[in-house]
């Protein structure tokens, strides 16, 4: 049976499930939510609402840490979490950050996209959150060429949808900022692995058309 994955290409969280759909060599059909997310009619399949979704049978999952964790565990191959205990531990931290720390920032500020809804103030704030947090992950991870070492893992799978919605977000603000170096090289490194780079590029081509339909571009 397919597995089913509600999505959106515009969406950061939906391109770090289809990079480790990718990476597991695993076929899915890519799907927009019915009536939309959050709409009555997803809901019905999704209760949660939101997309990343992945329907497999039975299984019907959100929050895409889950759904990644739920492919690592279904199809051992290739392991997307080191075996030692430690290393695994640190894959989990890395990759939880994402969600926790370094994203929120940038998606606080989607309100503010539109220049009508525009307040500098607020923009400079988050966008300094959001550096504050790249610092911290710079401290936190061990490119080699994988994010955490030699291996691909669950780590890899957020940052790159994020660094590219960051990236085209702070040139629309006018605040461009390099990534810290030790995350720079890893950047353009996976950005171009075939696992990742289809995902990019439609959400490339989705983050412009969103902004240039906000007058942001
Ligand atoms: N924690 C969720 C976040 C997913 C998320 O925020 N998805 C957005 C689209 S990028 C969404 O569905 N928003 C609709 C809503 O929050 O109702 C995950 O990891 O899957």
């Amino acid at each position: 049976m397919t597995i089913v994955l509600y999505t959106n290409p515009v969406s950061n969280f939906c391109a770090k499930v289809e990079i480790a759909l990718r990476l597991k060599g695993l076929a899915y059909e890519a799907l927009p939510p019915p009536g939309g997310y959050g709409s009555a009619a997803y809901k019905a399949i999704v209760p949660a609402g939101t997309i990343p979704a992945l329907v497999d049978g039975d299984l019907v999952l959100s929050e895409s840490e889950t759904i990644n964790e739920y492919l690592n565990d279904a199809w051992p191959e290739p392991p997307l979490l080191p075996a030692d205990p430690k290393a695994r531990a640190r894959v989990r931290l890395v990759s939880r950050f994402h969600d926790t720390r370094l994203e929120p920032p940038l998606r606080a500020l989607f309100p503010q996209v539109a220049p009508s809804g525009h307040d500098p103030a607020v923009v400079a704030a988050r966008l300094a959150e959001h550096a504050a947090r790249l610092a911290e992950l710079a401290a936190l991870v061990a490119p080699g060429p994988w994010l955490m070492g030699e291996a691909p893992s669950l780590a890899d799978c957020a940052y790159p949808g994020t660094f590219l919605m960051a990236e085209r977000m702070r040139r629309a603000f006018g605040h461009p900022h390099p990534l810290p170096p030790a995350l720079a090289g890893w950047c353009a490194w996976i950005a171009a692995q075939p696992a990742v780079a289809p995902v990019l590029a439609a959400q490339a081509a989705a983050t412009d058309a969103w902004l240039r339909g906000k007058g942001a571009l």
